[in-house]
């Protein structure tokens, strides 16, 4: 979601800001701004839509200027317009915000009825109205800010700077993240280390409820109580080239491709082949103690989730609920002892899912977290990180995030059922992980079968998919996967739930995706499959070879993959599940990487 980048600089900074959004770019947004202060002024461009709208007004009125800030804004209270884009000027102070401030209305209200006057619909403008109130009664900078934090209710980073205090850059975070970059007599505010990466790569993390003010020469960094506190330096590591889609058409492409790397990658940290053992970092409670587990995350994780209960409570025995976290804490869930969280995020920033955390913390219950981003608040805060090395993933739709996450699902699988004593032939099941790369990049081998038949689909207005066990969330999965890209309407179903009511839906102009690896539910999920077909549905049967020879016939398409083992099939059947959405957005022109309306880091709720 929004990105804020601000510099404190020794040199000129319009450009240097505009490259720190275009690395936060990724994580979709719909219009941006840059504010310098120069001369003792404020000079601002903005405008709506991509970067290169903001580039262009760049090229025709260059920002002069030593500091400023900008913004990426992908809207939450008001339209994508000019007006509405950060960085929010009122008087002498400028803001730039991601997040909500759940209280607006009352305060801008309050402020309103004080004869102020508000330019913008955004709830942010209440935050720039707030400072320069308390500026205006005579408060220095510093002292505005923390008048006014304690005000805000809701999650949010901010970036402030002061028109009379050109030399002063201020910054604040509570629920959305925010990092302090250390240069040689300049210092950065990003959203992320990766924003940062040309500038420096000397990161601190700035921690819940913290505010900082920086100058050239140094950083403070204060807590939610205004005592001075020192966050640890560390080395980002984050890479200083702007990450590029290489041979690839689009980044999402291009991470598709990497699965079979980074799933190896991720399985490495999981799996001691020698001992024949799969493995979890080191962890300071008792895994065999646990009697139940809860899995909370949104989206794309959320199916993660699903195909985890299937894995735990078949090898492990220990019964699972999945939650989507926007609903988790709102349902007042029953959270008994011996229960393990676990939380799955991309970003680690996701706001719902931090919130969800935060009550199963709250709720005494130990937690754990598959998570891509080791730095994020999630990381810091589970109990137990089990980190996934999918490296950093810009297309909106997740496709290499999401198979990290069912690697390390699989290897927790493993680890609760041995810790259990249920584990059985360990040595087998690491074998059938360790296989998951080579089956991947088979998969792969696909992918001229999938384009080739993706205008069929394309055409389509509604699309179905059907899976059964493990691969109805895969079908969830590619449904959702389709819609976020390619705009058309799609459902995923269980397939035993089709004559329960969707098979109303059926007919010529309604293709219907079929995931049926041959195994214990191949004759059921074909069952289903041929009652669709009976009623007129164009299918699409992705299947291994045995599938294809049983089932094949009467489809519009069939989609070969390897054959594999139960346990491992719906990582290897995420690919062409992910390559069909891919292929469906690319024949209809939409933006692949960028969709529509969505964002990357979803850090509000
Ligand atoms: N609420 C603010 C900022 C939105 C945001 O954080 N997006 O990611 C607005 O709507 O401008």
């Amino acid at each position: 979601m929004c990105g804020i980048v601000g510099i404190m600089g020794g040199e000129p900074v319009a450009d240097r800001l505009l490259d720190g959004l275009k690395r936060l770019e990724y994580r979709g947004y719909d219009s941006a701004g840059i504010c310098t202060i120069h001369d003792d002024r404020f000079d601002r461009r903005r405008a709506p839509g991509k970067l290169k709208n903001l580039a262009q007004r760049l090229a025709e009125e260059p920002l002069a200027g030593m500091a400023g800030i900008a913004h990426t804004r992908w809207a939450t209270h008001g339209a994508p317009t000019e007006d509405n884009a950060h960085p929010h000027i009122v008087g002498d102070v400028v803001v730039v915000h991601n997040g909500i401030i759940e209280n607006f209305k009352p305060l801008r209200d309050e402020l309103i009825a004080q004869g102020r006057e508000f330019r913008s619909q955004t709830d942010t403008e209440v935050v720039a109205h707030l400072i320069a109130r308390e500026i205006e009664n005579g408060a220095a900078p510093r002292a505005a800010l923390a008048t006014v934090l304690p005000m805000l209710h809701g999650a949010f980073a901010l970036g402030v700077m002061v028109r009379t205090h050109p030399d002063l850059l201020l910054g604040a975070r509570l629920g959305a993240p925010l990092t302090v970059g250390y240069g040689d007599g300049e210092n950065y505010l990003g959203s992320d280390a990766l924003a940062l990466a040309p500038l420096t790569q000397r990161i601190a993390y700035l921690e819940e409820g913290d505010w900082v003010a920086i100058t050239r020469e140094a950083v403070e960094i204060y807590d939610r109580d205004n005592n001075a506190v020192t966050r640890p330096i560390v080395n980002s590591g984050a890479s200083g080239q702007l990450i590029d889609k290489g041979n690839h058409r689009h980044f999402m492409q291009k991470e598709i491709y990497e699965q079979p790397v980074v799933v190896a990658q991720t399985l490495r940290s999981y799996l001691r082949p020698l001992e024949s053992k799969v493995a979890l970092p080191d962890m300071d409670f008792d895994l065999s103690a646990i009697e139940r587990v809860a899995i909370v995350a949104c989206g794309t994780a959320s199916y993660v989730g699903m195909i985890g209960k299937y894995w735990i409570e078949q090898l492990a025995r220990v019964p699972v609920e999945v939650d989507v976290a926007s609903e988790y804490r709102y349902r007042d869930p029953v959270l008994l002892p011996n229960t393990l969280g676990i939380v799955i995020s991309q970003s680690g920033e996701t706001a719902d899912t931090l919130a969800a955390l935060r009550h199963m913390r709250a709720a005494g219950v130990t937690t754990a977290g598959i998570i891509n981003v080791p730095t994020s608040s999630m990381a810091r805060e589970v109990d137990l990180l089990m980190p996934t090395h999918a490296g950093p993933e810009i297309g909106v739709a997740s496709t290499k995030a999401f198979t990290c996450q069912l690697a390390v699902m699989a290897a927790f699988a493993a680890n609760l059922a041995r810790a259990k004593g249920r584990l059985g032939d360990e040595a087998d099941v690491v074998q059938q992980l360790q296989q998951v790369p080579e089956a991947m990049s088979e998969a792969l081998g696909h992918d001229g079968d999938i384009e080739a038949m993706a205008p069929k689909i394309a055409a389509a207005r509604d699309v179905l998919y059907l899976g059964r066990g493990p691969e109805f969330p895969l079908a969830l999965e590619g449904a959702l996967k389709l819609k976020e890209i390619s705009y058309i309407h799609a459902e995923g179903y269980a397939s035993g739930e089709m004559k329960h009511g969707p098979i109303a839906l059926i007919d010529e102009a309604v293709p219907l995706i079929v995931i049926a690896p041959s195994g214990p539910l191949f004759d059921k999920t074909v069952s289903n499959m041929q009652e669709a077909q009976a009623r007129g549905a164009q299918v699409v049967l992705i299947s291994d070879a045995e599938g294809i020879a049983q089932a094949g016939e009467n489809t519009i398409a069939t989609i070969e993959m390897p054959k594999v083992a139960p346990l491992i099939a719906p990582l290897v059947y995420a690919v062409p599940v992910q390559l069909l959405a891919y292929h469906v957005a690319v024949a209809k022109g939409t933006d692949v990487d960028q969709p529509r309306n969505l964002a990357k880091s979803v850090t509000v709720e």
